[in-house]
């Protein structure tokens, strides 16, 4: 084939978000609309990263995807990339499309310079739902700001792109296909989605251990995909190697519009698996299993579950941490450091300081993680929103999350196995309070809200910070027994490696007694506005420990919704979700 120029012209809005550019389908589908965000990321990136390089496309199998691999395909040849790898039927779970960036090596010896990852995660999928699409560089890790911020300015004045008609490949069948373009070759080499990532698994756990928790009889398992691209390595991983039943696999074909549900692994919308769990309120006759856990669209994300017990996110980066270095065998040199996303509850805070470790702060999103991995400084951290993960790769990674409890399980069962009664998730969480108190913890979404009303909102929390004499007097007028906001500030990161700075991250009131407000708006939603507001408590004292969540946060929660005047704002009485 012959390099062809497209002429086209920009499209407002294609600015990436959090995580890449997510929009509805219908608006991807557009003609030139995903050539031109895709143009954009070519010229961005260093001509050595494109020119003669190889890249990998795949993401997690939504609605779209498949045409859009074969445009990229075409595209790629088109900017004089050389090879391009895909996961067999275009599958590959983002933690995956990380350690396949870092580990897998070409025939060649090389590797791959940065990957197109097809998803938008955790939003639903389908003709009228949404697709996304962004680009992570050669550590495996999101594009950093730098990057996207001059992908955005290239999709405003873009005027062409460049491609090659070639004929569609064969994406099903794993093998390579080379071309000829413009006189060169071009390979396209679609290999098993998930041999790679198992092997990194392997490499990191030990399975043998945690085989042995798995066939005791006194265990019990289930693991929910929600119809996304988990399904492709979970029964890889958990009957195939470490043999689970079969039957403890929900929703594990991976659908490209995940079944009609919202792939997003909450109490909320993991409807199946929280049942089974013995939670919410439409709880099955049978003993729930011991542990369940579920994932995200892309399987970047994961949700911890006990018998009738819920394991928040917060808690759980900091239980991994503070277990990390006896449970698991690719942590037994000690941790580096632990780093959590600035809405995160400070539970591993507290864990960082017992153990005397590094400790950072980061605004939301993944990309702020990696260049501490990379310097180093960082072995294990996480997000309040469904998000753990470790410097094996450079994206969260939801298996991987369940593998980390299952080796604490494992752990702390070693000499159990035979006894009467193993140690559960919730006795590993209580004894966690116990030793370093309890984050109280809670997070209300408010979805698509009209985006002005969403800015107003803001606008006014920011304006309110000004006096913090104000500030209390409206708290104290409120609750009386809440304590005094000491500190009120929007979050701004320096980041210690590079020594960027990203102003803007979150509007903060922090309390006396460690209680804080923080108010966001969401970056990865396709339509309108959606505010975040997190809410959380620290309580030391052992006897406060055993409260309901939702009970001891209640006064608190009463102070962010008048303070921040929700209701009059958004006209919404009650958030959309809560987690
Ligand atoms: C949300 C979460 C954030 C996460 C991001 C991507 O972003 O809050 O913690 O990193 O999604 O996760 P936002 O801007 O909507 O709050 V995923 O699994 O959607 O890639
Ligand atoms: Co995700």
């Amino acid at each position: 084939g012959q390099v062809k120029r497209v002429e086209t012209t920009p499209f407002e809005g294609q600015k990436p978000g959090t995580s890449g550019l997510r929009k509805k389908v219908k608006v991807f589908t557009q003609p030139h609309y995903l050539q031109n965000f895709v143009q954009s990321t070519f010229n961005a990136l260093p001509a050595d990263k494109v020119k003669g390089a190889r890249i990998v496309v795949s993401g997690d199998g939504r609605y779209y995807s498949k045409e859009a691999i074969q445009i990229i395909i075409k595209m790629a040849a088109g900017n004089g990339v050389r090879s391009v790898w895909v996961g067999q039927n275009g599958l590959l779970s983002t933690p995956a499309v990380s350690a396949v960036v870092r580990e897998r090596v070409g025939a060649d010896g090389s590797k791959a310079s940065g990957a197109f990852i097809l998803t938008a995660s955790h939003n639903p999928g389908g003709p009228n739902e949404d697709f996304g699409i962004k680009y992570n560089m050669e550590n495996g890790g999101p594009a950093p700001e730098s990057i996207t911020d001059k992908i955005y300015e290239n999709t405003t004045k873009i005027k062409e792109y460049l491609t090659v008609e070639l004929p569609d490949v064969d994406i099903a069948k794993v093998g390579v296909t080379t071309f000829s373009v413009d006189g060169g070759t071009f390979d396209v080499d679609v290999f098993d989605s998930a041999s790679d990532y198992v092997k990194l698994m392997k490499s990191i756990f030990d399975f043998e251990f945690i085989r042995k928790l798995l066939s005791s009889p006194k265990f019990t398992f289930c693991y929910d995909a929600l119809h996304g691209v988990a399904g492709a390595y979970a029964k890889r991983i958990f009957v195939e190697e470490l043999g689970a039943k079969e039957s403890s696999l929900l929703n594990c074909v991976p659908k490209e519009d995940f079944g009609g549900g919202h792939p997003d692994p909450n109490l909320t919308y993991a409807k199946e698996l929280v049942a089974r769990m013995g939670l919410g309120k439409s709880t099955t006759q049978d003993e729930p299993p011991e542990f369940g856990a579920a994932a995200d669209g892309d399987a970047d994300r994961n949700m911890i579950l006990g018998k009738r017990f819920f394991v928040t996110p917060s808690d759980s980066v900091a239980i991994i941490a503070a277990n990390a270095v006896e449970a698991i065998p690719y942590f037994s040199a000690g941790l580096k450091g632990v780093a959590r996303s600035m809405p995160t509850s400070a539970a591993l805070d507290v864990v960082a300081q017992h153990l005397n470790l590094k400790f950072f702060e980061v605004p939301t999103g993944w990309k702020f993680f990696g260049n501490l991995m990379d310097a180093g400084l960082c072995s294990v951290c996480g997000e309040e929103s469904f998000g753990t993960g470790s410097d094996h790769i450079r994206e969260k990674d939801g298996i991987w999350a369940v593998l980390a409890w299952l080796s604490i399980l494992a752990y702390k069962n070693k000499e159990n196995l035979g006894g009467e009664k193993l140690v559960s998730v919730e006795d590993i969480v209580r004894q966690h309070w116990a030793t370093f108190g309890r984050h109280y913890y809670t997070r209300y979404d408010y979805e698509n809200v009209d985006a002005g009303a969403a800015k107003e909102l803001m606008a006014s929390l920011v304006k309110l910070q000004s006096s913090l004499s104000e500030v209390n007097q409206i708290v104290k007028g409120i609750r009386s027994d809440v304590s005094s906001v000491v500190n009120a500030d929007e979050f701004e990161y320096k980041d210690p490696v590079d020594g960027s700075i990203s102003k803007h991250q979150g509007i903060r009131y922090l309390f006396e007694d460690g209680s804080r407000l923080v108010f966001r708006l969401s970056g990865t939603g396709s339509e309108g506005a959606t505010i975040r507001l997190y809410i959380e408590q620290y309580e030391k004292d052992p006897s406060k420990i055993g409260r309901e969540s939702q009970e001891a946060l209640g006064p608190l929660v009463e102070v962010a919704l008048k303070l921040s005047k929700m209701q009059e704002f958004t006209g919404r009485s009650a958030p959309t979700v809560i987690t």
